[in-house]
């Protein structure tokens, strides 16, 4: 069977390299099954590209990439779901099996399956679960519409090596930095979020160093982390540094951290490593004077290390008093920190233990924001707990603070990060 590979993104507030299809085409790759991508990310008139594409080629099976619904954000939001639904329905039109995966998809398969109209969607990480979906398609027997990639995953996340099939130089030219993965997964428990409480898989870090030398070679030096947080295990990430550091030679990288675990010796590896700049996911749940003491020793260890510090604050959770994020705010004002975003509309997925709240407290309904008529969750439908006018006082005159949604940027833009063609 043949696949064509489909990049559907092209939001730009960064440009992002679809890492997820290149760790895709290794996996088919390593089972010989043909395949081709079409990125439509700087494509003038992506319509016609794909139907010209799917003309020339002739894909079996059109396997579309969803990395997000929407730009999750309450202010100006951007939905991605009509125009995935639009290219799906090209690919079908032309005789292919549709597939999505990715993890935008992943949040609701099913509900995006029948949004869109496709025929097979793959939830989690795809590299052994679509190689098993290509085979029982090939045999005629596939009965599973959704399979869950996590099930499939027994072996380590690197049997494969990644594959480079996007084109870098349009990404890095339009403020794009290349992407790499250390470990599938988080186990953090946030209410909101649609990452937590998934199973943890973890790359080799030998091959986590290759594959950054891989892409150094080709003259790409700034990376950023697509882990969901870093810090998930501390050896884990010490290996990972040191390998970064003595396979790769110099190079420079984002990531992500929460607030725990960390330790002295991990921000020393990761500034051996490179490592130039890390978001702080933090909450405002907890403000009490160990807690803060425990984030300002981490905060003091990344400026001793030399991270430059981006917080992405959240807070305005079910019935959270205002004077919490006030506390944190006090408290972040004076710490080494750059730049704080802070988010207090939040997207509602099914599934998450926010939407179980609004379920179980019927009061809570009348801060659900609905984009759509629709009951449907697929749409933006967001929860604001805090009142924006009382918000925009308590952050007027802090300079470093900045409610989340009316940029169009990421943190690492904002601190100035950038690679160039070298
Ligand atoms: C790293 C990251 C970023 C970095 C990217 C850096 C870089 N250079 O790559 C930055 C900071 C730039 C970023 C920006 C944004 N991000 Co972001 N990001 C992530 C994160 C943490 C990892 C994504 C990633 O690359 N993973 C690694 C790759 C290898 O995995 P993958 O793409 O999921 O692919 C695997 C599977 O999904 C599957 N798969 C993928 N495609 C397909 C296709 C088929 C057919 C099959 C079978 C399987 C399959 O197999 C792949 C291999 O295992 C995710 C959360 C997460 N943990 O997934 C959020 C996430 C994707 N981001 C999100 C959002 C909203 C954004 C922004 C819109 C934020 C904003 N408002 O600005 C922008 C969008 C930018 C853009 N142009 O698209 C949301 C999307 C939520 C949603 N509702 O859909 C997520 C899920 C975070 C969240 N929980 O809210 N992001």
């Amino acid at each position: 069977m043949r696949v064509l590979f489909i990049n559907p993104n092209r939001y730009h507030y960064p440009p992002v390299i679809p890492v997820g299809i290149e760790y895709l085409s290794a996996s088919l790759l390593s089972r010989d099954i043909e395949f081709s991508v079409l990125d439509l990310c700087f494509s003038e008139a992506p319509e016609d590209e794909l139907l010209r594409t799917l003309n020339d080629y002739l894909p079996d099976i059109a396997a579309i990439t969803v990395r997000q619904t929407d730009t999750v954000l309450y202010h100006q939001n951007e939905f991605f779901l009509p125009a995935i639904k639009k290219y799906t329905g090209i690919c079908k039109s032309c005789g292919c099996v549709t597939v999505l995966g990715g993890s935008g998809f992943s949040i609701m398969p099913e509900q995006i399956i029948e949004y869109t109209g496709a025929d097979y969607g793959v939830c989690g990480p795809g590299e052994y679960a679509f190689i098993r979906l290509i085979k029982s398609l090939e045999n005629g027997n596939c009965e599973e519409k959704i399979l869950n990639g996590y099930e499939d995953f027994t072996a380590s996340a690197h049997e494969f090596e990644r594959k480079i099939v996007s084109d870098y130089a349009s990404y890095i030219r339009n403020n794009g930095i290349v992407g790499f993965r250390t470990q599938i997964g988080c186990d953090g428990k946030c209410i909101f979020c649609t990452e937590s409480n998934k199973r943890i898989i973890f790359h080799d870090p030998g091959q986590v160093g290759k594959e950054i030398a891989m892409i150094r070679k080709l003259g790409y030096h700034h990376f950023h982390l697509c882990d969901s947080e870093f810090n998930l295990e501390i050896e884990h990430c010490t290996e990972v540094c040191k390998a970064i550091k003595s396979v790769s030679g110099p190079v420079k990288w984002a990531l992500y951290m929460k607030p725990e675990p960390f330790d002295e010796d991990l921000f020393y590896w990761l500034h051996q490593s490179g490592a130039d700049m890390l978001t702080l996911s933090m909450d405002t749940q907890n403000t009490g004077k160990d807690y803060l003491k425990m984030i300002g020793d981490l905060l003091f260890l990344a400026n001793k290390y030399q991270l430059k510090v981006a917080v992405d604050l959240s807070t305005g959770f079910p019935y959270e008093e205002m004077g919490n994020a006030e506390k944190m705010m006090d408290f972040l004002d004076k710490q080494p920190v750059q730049t704080v975003g802070i988010n207090f509309f939040y997207r509602v997925y099914p599934g998450t233990g926010l939407f179980d709240m609004i379920r179980i407290h019927p009061d809570l309904e009348r801060y659900v924001i609905r984009t759509s008529d629709s009951e449907s969750f697929v749409f933006p439908v967001f929860f604001g707990f805090f009142d924006l006018s009382r918000m925009t006082r308590m952050v007027r005159d802090r300079k470093k603070f900045r409610i989340e949604g009316f940029e169009k940027a990421t943190n690492y833009q904002r601190l100035g990060i950038k690679d160039s063609i070298k």
